[in-house]
């Protein structure tokens, strides 16, 4: 701690010419996490080079966004000195929990796909994988999130202000990306089909690299963002419009989630992300290699959902045009090196780009996918048909079509949850899965334990230290063990006082955000994801409505917090319609003395990591009430039980995995299943206004929308019943409204016992460790990628 305490005087001295102890808040962050940097910079030398010295193959993970969360409370508990470093600033009368929240969080993901990515990067650390992120530097992340008369306002991002202490800029590893202009095939001196650029625009990509430390084991391995700025030429001064031109590329981050944007700047990030990708991993792979035929045995490259896909066709044109290999060798290297997640089965999230404006954009990537579709026509026409090769084809109705190209130009490709993979195979990848069929495999999501656990939780960390020693940080089975010891009360009983804890700690969050005071020994029902219809946040809305109800009716209720955090995307119109309801309502239900301390509606603003930290660990329960056979996995329905909370849910995504993993007992489940859905909508037999008919209560909560009870929301109301309606609800939200509300009193009923319910907390916990990104990634390593874990996971 001396020696700590040491580095801060220094390292202040030399950021700020003064005094740690003189220094504000944003300061004091700055200079720990400078001195933490240094701390982390020998063994990321040391990495890097023994990876390069070994020859060990090496993941390149490709992804439009991630989302990694603050990163000095992380890096810290990761380097073993979190302690240490909390004692030194106590010493300097620092509170080390304000300054961590001096931090910008990097915001430069929408949510679950972003998220995953950041996950991985931890967790090939944690178990010894050579493991590179590859993303975009967004200037501006994900917008912020404010309220303003119950309606969403989204404010800038400006996470880079202050600077960026954690990121290394690169500029001797800088590449050029080239866009649109014109491509001409001709012929080299051997005969060799050459291409020739005119009036192409080139940008240079700079990386700036970022350091992701394993735990406690010494790796750090990196994350690699690219800007984009104006090519400097000596001889060649750029313009202020070059200047805007390279800028723009790399401004902000699309805050669309699940839906496709369509622009061309979009596509120019994707490219600028995949050619600067390819290149930096062939070069980096020529600095120890002399022979480009083995790529594929010291390099694997992921494709995270289809946003990075034209690393198929990029990776051929460096192939072909810089090292003149031949078309077949060529496409077995790129088959060979890369591989594909897809993350989404829903229809409107599915890329695909107007054949035109992509060969505007990029002219040689338009050829090459061109003859990859010519040949894989020519290929499987004869055998299976041209109705199916057209469906699977790369193009089609003069588009190009993201997921076929990724797809075929893939080794291997995986769902994320047991269902979606065989969803996936039943419908969007059904033609592709004949052609190829042993392309797809499951690979089942998973989460960083120690940052939703020990970095979230440390009551909860406490105590499974104490019940199962502290072996399930690197071995997260071992947590199994606490079903079992909290069968004693006293252990139960510790339980139950850490999770009182945390929802106090959550109470005084939201009486100071929110001036609403919330009672912790109320059951705290938490809903924290992005704002989708299919996510069906209307259901629950619709729950509490009809508990409002029951209640002025004289029914008898347990008190119950509801707690929503959820942004929408900007131009997503019904989403945000959901979000002020859900404020209006807020507003009656929270005022309204008839159910004053037995029922409330509590939205936090601006959901992101770090607000994820605070909710999860005091949630009672977790709702994953989507519509089954639409949300691919789900993650934060394991941050949730892993912090104790009982899974409310539909048999959707990862829950049916979780329900396996703690049993029937231990989870609360309800609704249509994805066959039972399927049948609806290929019968087309659903009559939405039939349930309504039906249902007194259903009809009352329904017309509370438009009749006046909740007051200012008159355009959104009536948004929100026309599309239940007239739209004769897409997603069934009127169909599983009766589950929904009995599941819901089934959990009140478990809630009542307060030992039984200690007991399925502590079953769900110890349950959690199979959820960990630590197994997710071996088995990538394993199944797909080649790449073996030095120090795997302990089964
Ligand atoms: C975002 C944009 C396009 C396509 C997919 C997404 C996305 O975030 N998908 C989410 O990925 C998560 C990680 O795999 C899953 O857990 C979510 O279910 C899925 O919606």
């Amino acid at each position: 701690m001396k020696d700590l305490k040491r580095a801060l005087q220094t390292t202040a001295m030399q950021l700020f010419a003064d005094d740690f102890t003189h220094l504000d808040l944003a300061q004091q962050f700055r200079t720990v996490a400078f001195v933490t940097r240094g701390m982390i910079a020998p063994n990321w030398a040391k990495t890097k080079a023994a990876v390069d010295r070994s020859g060990q193959k090496q993941v390149y993970y490709f992804a439009i966004e991630f989302l990694p969360g603050r990163l000095l409370a992380s890096n810290l508990l990761n380097l073993g000195i979190k302690a240490d470093m909390e004692a030194a600033l106590t010493a300097y009368g620092v509170d080390s929990a304000l300054l961590y929240e001096a931090e910008a969080e990097p915001a430069l993901g929408n949510g679950g796909l972003g998220r995953l990515g950041s996950a991985f990067l931890d967790a090939m650390a944690s178990v010894g994988m050579p493991g590179n992120g590859n993303g975009i530097r967004y200037r501006y992340g994900l917008f912020r999130q404010r309220f303003v008369d119950g309606y969403q306002v989204e404010l800038p991002d400006d996470w880079l202000r202050d600077t960026n202490v954690w990121e290394v800029r690169k500029e001797n590893r800088a590449v050029i990306v080239r866009f649109g202009g014109q491509v001409w095939l001709r012929p080299d001196a051997t005969g060799q089909l050459q291409p020739e650029y005119q009036g192409a625009q080139e940008i240079l990509a700079v990386p700036y690299d970022t350091a992701i430390p394993g735990y406690h084991d010494g790796v750090v391995n990196t994350m690699r963002l690219w800007s984009a700025e104006p090519v400097n030429d000596p001889n060649h001064a750029f313009t202020m419009a070059d200047k805007a031109r390279a800028d723009e590329i790399t401004r902000i981050l699309y805050p669309d989630d699940s839906q496709v944007a369509g622009q061309e700047l979009r596509l120019r990030q994707e490219y600028f992300l995949v050619s600067a990708g390819v290149q930096s991993v062939v070069h980096h792979y020529l600095r120890f290699h002399q022979d480009i035929m083995r790529l594929p045995e010291f390099v694997a490259i992921h494709i995270n959902d289809t946003h990075p896909a034209m690393a198929v066709a990029e990776l051929m044109r460096v192939l072909l045009d810089d090292f003149g290999l031949n078309w077949e060798p060529a496409w077995r290297l790129t088959e060979a090196t890369l591989s594909y997640t897809n993350h989404t089965l829903m229809q409107e999230a599915l890329e695909s780009w107007d054949q035109q404006l992509f060969a505007r954009v990029v002219p040689r990537l338009a050829q090459l996918i061109g003859e990859i579709d010519r040949r894989f026509r020519a290929r499987f026409t004869r055998r299976y048909g041209e109705l199916l090769v057209n469906r699977a084809a790369p193009l089609g109705n003069g588009r190009v079509r993201m997921a076929n190209l990724a797809v075929i130009g893939s080794h291997a490709v995986n769902g994320v949850a047991k269902l979606h993979t065989q969803l996936l195979g039943e419908s969007v990848l059904k033609d592709l899965v004949t052609l190829y069929p042993r392309k797809l495999l499951n690979e089942t999501n998973g989460i960083t334990m120690r940052r939703w656990v020990l970095l979230a939780n440390p009551g909860l960390t406490q105590l499974l230290d104490l019940a199962v020693g502290p072996a399930w940080h690197r071995a997260p089975l071992a947590a199994r063990g606490f079903a079992a010891a909290a069968q004693q009360p006293g252990l139960a009983k510790q339980l139950q006082a850490v999770k009182l804890a945390n929802k106090q700690a959550l109470a005084d969050y939201i009486l100071a955000t929110l001036h609403e005071t919330v009672n912790p020994q109320a059951l705290f029902d938490v809903q924290i994801k992005r704002l989708h219809a299919y996510k069906r946040q209307l259901l629950h809305l619709l729950g509490i409505l009809a508990d409002y109800l029951t209640l002025l009716d004289g029914g008898d209720l347990p008190p119950r917090v509801h707690i929503f955090a959820a942004k929408a995307a900007p131009s997503y119109a019904y989403a945000k319609s959901i979000i002020k309801v859900m404020n209006a309502a807020a507003g009656v239900i929270n005022h309204d003395p008839r159910v004053s301390g037995r029922l409330q509606l509590i939205f936090l603003p601006n959901y992101n990591v770090s607000l994820a930290s605070r909710i999860i660990p005091a949630a009672d329960v977790s709702e994953q009430i989507s519509l089954a056979g639409t949300e691919a996995s789900g993650t934060s329905n394991m941050k949730l039980m892993a912090n104790g909370a009982l899974t409310l849910a539909t048999l959707d995504g990862a829950n049916i995995e979780i329900r396996d993993a703690v049993g029937a007992a231990n989870i609360e489940t309800f609704g249509l299943t994805a066959t039972q859905v399927r049948a609806y909508q290929q019968v087309g037999n659903y009559s939405a206004s039939a349930v309504l008919a039906e249902s007194p209560l259903l009809k009352r909560v329904v017309a509370m929308l438009t009749d006046g009870s909740i007051p200012d929301i008159q355009l959104e109301g009536r948004q929100i019943v026309d599309s239940l309606v007239l739209g004769n609800d897409e997603y069934f939200v009127l169909a599983d409204f009766a589950a929904y509300q009995a599941a819901s009193r089934r959990v009140e009923q478990r809630y009542a016992d307060p030992a039984g319910w200690a007991q399925t907390m502590a079953i769900n916990i110890a349950a959690a460790g199979q959820f960990a990104a630590d197994f997710t990634v071996a088995n990538y390593g394993r199944e797909i990628w080649d790449v073996r874990p030095t120090h795997p996971p302990r089964e």
